[in-house]
């Protein structure tokens, strides 16, 4: 589409193999960190069950998603059946039951777009945003799991871009750039589209695995022990799959016109979904579905100034990955 399109990489890509695997190590949190996240659970837990017995509490995000970097911060959902609850309240007296224990900086976010507790634990030093029935993204954090789970390649590119992302500035949805989950959902779309693919669409498959949350139908394959080595027949090099993802993002992916949907394993057009012009906030200038709130556009936050940072961060490191004798560290400079 773009003449600087290529279809060709740089011939020492797999040169670059080794350094990309060694910020990928470097960044996977260490088992320890695990044992804490149980221990403060285990903690919240107690006082939520004393005021709450029928409650529960999930991790979400990037501590329970497999796409967490060592020393984040963890999120939690406190899950209380009853649909009518005012989560302001439940926030509030959430806040006031946890100050009363030894934990610090606890504070109720009832105004935020998401309304949580936030607090840190002396103990174990670990910081946490607690929500109140946000089971989608409960469930979201399992679907991403599980494909993680189904080839490496996609926890080893996701850790680079989402490290990219955060070294030059552009993992800021509050200045209009995009989250980490959508930038794992990119991933995944990328290694669905690769030929042969390097993982299945599992909402395309037969169900094992369907729950019903905010009268949204989620349902897919979760068996994924049975699909080891479904990517193996594609021999493509991590080094490769960085240079192709942002080559992609920079020249071949249609702005215009595309939706990406991993819900479907494919592209889906902006017409279908009557996402081609501006509503309200929405623009639409980057499209990516959310896998099970189909009318929900990852890229909403998107504006037509963060679009041009974001297309030209994607050129730049295109460029970088083609060009640069030392692309591991120039990719990563901070912007
Ligand atoms: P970090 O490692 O903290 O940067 P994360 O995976 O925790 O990344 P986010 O902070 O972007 O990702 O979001 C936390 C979780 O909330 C991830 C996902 O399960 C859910 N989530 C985030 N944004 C959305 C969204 N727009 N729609 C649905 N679920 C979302
Ligand atoms: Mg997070």
């Amino acid at each position: 589409r773009n003449y600087r399109s290529r279809t060709e990489c740089r011939g020492d890509i797999n040169r670059l193999n080794a350094p990309f695997l060694a910020i990928y190590e470097s960044l996977i949190p260490a088992e320890e960190e695990k044992q804490k996240q149980k221990q403060l659970m285990a903690l919240l837990d107690k006082h939520v069950k004393e005021e709450w017995p029928g409650a529960r509490l999930f991790l979400y995000g990037s501590c329970a998603n497999s796409f967490g970097f060592r020393k984040s911060d963890i999120d939690v959902c406190l899950a209380i059946g009853d649909a009518d609850i005012n989560k302001s309240e439940i926030l509030l007296k959430l806040a006031d039951i946890l100050k009363s224990d030894n934990l610090e900086n606890v504070q109720a976010l009832t105004r935020a777009r998401v309304p949580i507790v936030k607090l840190m634990d002396p103990v174990t030093g670990i910081s946490c945003d607690i929500c109140v029935n946000n089971l989608l993204a409960v469930i979201n954090t399992k679907l991403l799991r599980d494909y993680s789970k189904i080839d490496v390649r996609l926890r080893q590119l996701a850790f680079i871009v989402k490290h990219w992302a955060k070294s030059r500035g552009v993992n800021e949805t509050y200045q209009g750039t995009l989250s980490s989950y959508a930038y794992v959902l990119m991933c995944i779309h990328f290694l669905q589209q690769r030929s042969p693919s390097i993982l299945p669409c599992l909402q395309d498959m037969e169900i094992t695995y369907s729950v019903n949350v905010d009268n949204v139908k989620c349902s897919f394959f979760d068996q994924v022990e049975k699909l080891q080595g479904f990517g193996s027949r594609n021999g493509e090099s991590i080094a490769q799959l960085v240079w192709a993802f942002f080559n992609y993002w920079a020249y071949c992916h249609d702005y215009a016109n595309d939706v990406i949907s991993i819900r479907t394993g494919s592209i889906v057009s902006k017409r279908a979904k009557d996402w081609t012009r501006r509503i309200g906030n929405d623009r639409h200038l980057i499209c990516i579905e959310d896998p099970f709130e189909v009318s929900h556009d990852l890229g909403r936050v998107v504006d037509k100034r963060s679009i041009r940072v974001l297309r030209e961060e994607f050129e730049r490191a295109a460029e970088i990955m083609q060009h640069d004798p030392n692309p591991c560290v120039k990719l990563f400079e901070p912007y």
